[in-house]
This record gives C-alpha cells, sequence and structure tokens, in this order.
C-alpha cells in the first residue's frame, strides 16, 4: 500500500529514536508506531508509511523493503535503499540464518523456475561464491559455472534466499568428497554439467561401495570383492544387481578398476574363476584372468535388472580380487556406446587389449604339452572408437610389445623361428578360420587388403576409412591347435580429413 510522505523533521526523529517502527505498512503498525503517530501528530508532521513490497539491492540482490531496525530484527543484510530512501532493501530471507551463509563449504542453490538444484563447493563463505555465481551470470562468461549457464540459457532466475548451506566444512580436503556426497543424493535433479565428479573421491566411494548379495539403483556404484582392498581365494559366488535409475536410462559402462581372477585354462575357457553379466540386450562372454583397467558396455533390456555374477574357485593358491565401478547412461546421453559395441573409446589415440591380454605366458599347459593361451574362449564383440570431428580414418598397429598380436598358431614357434610380429607370420583372409580380428576395408601401405580378417602371430599396420570405427574379435570354443597364444594389445591413431571428402 503506498506510501509516504517524509519529512526532514521525522528523518531526524527516526536518528534519534533509533529507527523505530514509524515507517511500516499497516499490519506493522506497533504501540511504538502509535506513539510515533502521537508525537507525530503533535508536531504537526506526515505520517510515513510503506510497503514491504519487493526491492531490487545495491547488489543487485532482489530483497524486501523494511525498516533498517525490522531488517536487523530478521538478522537480515541491508543492502542499498528503497521507499525514497527511508527503507532499506532487506536481502535475505527471514527464516534464514546469515551466519550461516558466512561459512565455507557445500551449498545448494534453487532455481526460482524450475526444479533443479544447484550443487557447489567452496573454501570461501557461500555467500562470496553466491555473488560470483551472479557475476558469472550477468557478464555472461562463457566458462562460468553451470548455475550461470543455466540461468543465462532459460531466462530463469535465482535470489539470496535460493542460498543454503548443506553443510559446513573447514577443512579443504573434505570438499571433494562432501560434494560428491550432495551431487549423489540430488543427482537426478540438478543443474551441475558434471555430476561425474562422482568417484573422485576414495571418501566418497567407499561410502557406496558395495559387495555380494547388494543391488543398487544408484548411478556410479563400486561393486567390490568382500575383503577389498584384500585379495581372497575362497571359493563362492557373488552376485551384484543393477536397477535402472530411472526409465531414460539404458546404458550401463562397467570399469575394471581391478578384476583379477584365476586364468582360463590352457584352452581358453573360465573353468576356474568366471564372471558372468546377465540379463542385458547383448549376450557378455564369460570373463576371467586380468583384466584391469578395461571396461565394458551393456545396454539394460527394458527395465530388467542387470546381474553381475562372480563365481571364485577355492584354489588358495590364485588370489582373486574385484572392484567395478558401475556407472548408468542416459538414453539420450553423448557418451553412450553405440550399439554392438562391447568397449568404446573416445580418444583420438589408444591402445584397445583383448580380455586377459597380458606379458607373461599362460601357466596352464594343452594336452599336447605347449603352453596355453591366455585369450578367453567364445568371444565375438565389437571394439569401437568414437570418430572425432575433422577425422576419416583410423590406423591399427601393434603396440611395442611383440606378442601385441598373438591370436593363432603356435606363437613359440614363431618366437624359435624369429618370425613373430614380422610379415611371415602376418595370415589373413580364408585363412582365418578360429580366432581372428575383423577391420573393414582396410590397406596397407596404401595397397587395398581385399580382406578385412586377420590372425596369425604379428598384424600389418592397416588403415581404413570405413565408418564406424569398430575392430571386432572373434575366438573360437578352445585353441588347440594354437599354442601360447595372448590375443592383442593394439595401439590405434585416428587420421585427419585431408583430401578425403567423408561424412560422418
Ligand atoms: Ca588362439
Ligand atoms: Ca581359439
Amino acid at each position: 500500500m503506498n506510501v509516504i510522505k517524509v519529512t526532514i523533521l521525522l528523518t531526524m526523529l527516526q536518528s534519534v529514536l533509533g529507527n523505530h517502527n514509524f515507517s511500516t505498512s499497516n499490519d506493522l503498525v506497533s504501540r511504538k508506531g502509535k506513539w510515533l503517530w502521537s508525537w507525530a501528530s503533535i508536531w504537526g508532521i506526515g505520517i510515513v508509511r510503506f510497503q514491504n513490497g519487493v526491492c531490487r539491492g545495491s547488489d543487485s540482490l532482489d530483497g524486501t523493503c523494511y525498516t533498517k531496525r525490522q531488517c536487523s530484527d530478521i538478522s537480515g543484510i541491508a543492502s542499498g535503499s528503497c521507499a525514497s530512501n527511508i527503507g532499506v532493501c532487506c536481502v535475505r530471507n527471514p527464516k534464514d540464518k546469515p551466519e550461516m551463509r558466512q561459512k565455507s563449504g557445500i551449498y545448494k542453490i534453487a532455481c526460482k523456475d524450475c526444479d533443479p538444484i544447484y550443487i557447489g563447493q567452496t573454501k570461501r563463505s557461500i555467500e562470496t561464491r553466491y555473488k560470483e555465481h551472479l557475476a558469472h551470470f550477468r557478464y555472461g562468461r562463457k566458462e562460468s559455472p553451470a548455475v550461470a549457464q543455466h540461468l543465462i540459457e532459460k531466462g530463469h532466475h535465482i535470489e539470496i534466499d535460493s542460498v543454503k548451506l548443506l553443510k559446513a566444512v573447514n577443512k579443504p580436503r573434505e570438499l571433494n568428497g562432501y560434494e560428491s556426497i550432495y551431487i549423489y543424493k540430488h543427482e537426478n535433479n540438478l543443474m551441475n554439467r558434471e555430476p561425474a565428479i562422482l568417484g573422485k573421491s576414495v571418501f566418497f566411494e567407499n561410502l557406496i561401495q558395495r559387495t555380494c548379495g547388494a543391488s543398487s539403483s544408484y548411478n556410479n556404484t563400486y561393486f567390490v570383492n568382500p575383503a577389498f582392498p584384500n585379495t581372497m581365494t575362497a571359493g563362492s559366488v557373488c552376485a551384484f544387481t543393477i536397477q535402472q535409475c530411472n526409465p531414460s536410462i539404458c546404458q550401463v559402462r562397467i570399469d575394471f578398476l581391478t578384476l583379477s581372477l584365476a586364468q582360463p585354462n590352457a584352452n581358453g575357457s573360465c573353468i576356474y574363476d568366471s564372471m558372468n553379466i546377465i540379463g542385458g540386450a547383448s549376450n557378455i562372454p564369460a570373463i576371467c584372468g586380468e583384466n584391469s583397467g578395461l571396461h565394458l558396455y551393456v545396454d539394460f533390456n527394458g527395465n530388467s535388472n542387470i546381474r553381475i555374477v562372480i563365481s571364485t574357485s577355492s584354489d588358495a593358491s590364485v588370489t582373486k580380487a574385484w572392484k567395478l565401478k558401475i556407472a548408468q547412461i542416459a538414453c539420450d546421453c553423448p557418451t553412450r556406446a553405440p550399439s554392438g559395441c562391447l568397449m568404446y573409446y573416445t580418444d583420438l589415440s589408444g591402445t584397445v587389449r583383448s580380455f586377459n591380454y597380458g606379458t607373461t605366458v599362460s601357466s596352464y599347459l594343452l594336452p599336447n604339452g605347449q603352453p596355453g593361451t591366455r585369450q578367453l574362449a567364445n568371444t565375438n564383440y565389437g571394439i569401437c572408437v568414437d570418430m572425432v570431428a575433422g577425422y576419416c580414418g583410423i590406423q591399427w598397429s601393434q603396440s611395442s610389445d611383440i606378442y601385441s598380436f598373438t591370436v593363432s598358431g603356435g606363437t613359440s614357434i614363431a618366437v624359435g623361428q624369429g618370425t613373430i610380429a614380422t610379415s611371415a607370420s602376418f595370415i589373413n583372409g580364408t585363412d582365418c578360420t578360429t580366432d581372428f580380428i575383423v577391420v573393414p576395408n582396410p590397406s596397407v601401405n596404401g595397397v587395398p587388403t581385399r580382406t578385412d580378417r586377420f590372425c596369425g602371430n604379428g598384424l600389418p599396420t592397416l588403415t581404413t576409412y570405413s565408418k564406424p570405427f569398430v575392430l571386432t574379435t572373434v575366438t573360437n570354443g578352445d585353441d588347440l591347435p594354437d599354442s601360447g597364444n595372448r590375443g592383442f594389445a593394439l595401439s590405434y591413431t585416428q587420421l585427419r580429413c585431408t583430401n578425403i571428402i567423408v561424412g560422418r
């Protein structure tokens, strides 16, 4: 309601009497206000009234127009003036405690126009950090945090009462951990662009670590062996169930941070220890041996759960350990792996490995007395590389290890003859019938190979411009008459588009 006529005399009265409630809205006319009214009437001056309306503070925060005393009484912050300089723009939520905003720690900012919130951390006061967010917003800084980007892109807004301290944290080393926890708790309702901060903190990881018999519908859960980080030797069946976070989830990525199980037998079968992933939309081979650092993707089959079942033998001479990170991927997520890609890489260059590839020979012997294989039997899967913009081709080559392509035939024989990793051990085409890789339409030194199937104990450097970039690997059900195979570790390098005009 309305306003106000102000006199200099009344202003003087205010200063003398300590800003009593002489300037209020109707409902705030107190006994003191009436007392002032009386004196004001006696002195023949006008009365001051104004509405407690929304005002814009000097720091551009929205607030409420109060008297200075009122603002102080509610522990507000006077930020500029209002009501013809009689009131102050009080920029705090009366329910909030301003001292909370002076603390460092984890905070959330709620959008006034939509549901998502922002979770952040600061070593300074959250009020200072809040003002920085506003500055990012006002100046439209390109690299500004997600909250400013959200406001810019959506045209939404925030106010000081949008900010809440979630956890006071005085030790900077604890900030990441606590921030991860709160992101985790609100992960389905965030404007944060990079909830990938999850899992960066050991402190946080321990909170969402699960072991045998557990299930989880949370993103970024860790499935570990019961004694982890200690190894185990016991024979057991340990299962973990992955439930969709929500219906928008289509896929999981399982990172083998640690996956150390017994080697397959000499023929490549996981008869001692075995990891089986079931319930997804694709068949995943049984996995065993040493696979730390690898990963795989599995699509959900509708809303059915995906189960990871790790069976271990009781052979006490074999230690086992696993720590798997399970990330859930939304159907429209850019990082989702294409269908048919069990492994998926996105760098310009890198190394891909077949399961259980290693630098040592298998300790198991074939019936013919020759060393067995490290290759896993009965596999047929794609290893894909995301084609980077401006890159049109890909090159596949052996890594520095001379055993880095030993997929069929007698590896130890090739070593003895000095032909391993040389053209004498290159085999391709219809001669590859058991274990091999497929690279579509490649050339070697500019000459088309006229075949896409390769095996043996050596691989020429292959260049292909076929899209998408995929290498398929196939193994049959045993490994005789091969011996001493280790699988492959191949380097890949994406090739820039030059004179070739090829669409993605
Ligand atoms: Ca083989
Ligand atoms: Ca085989």
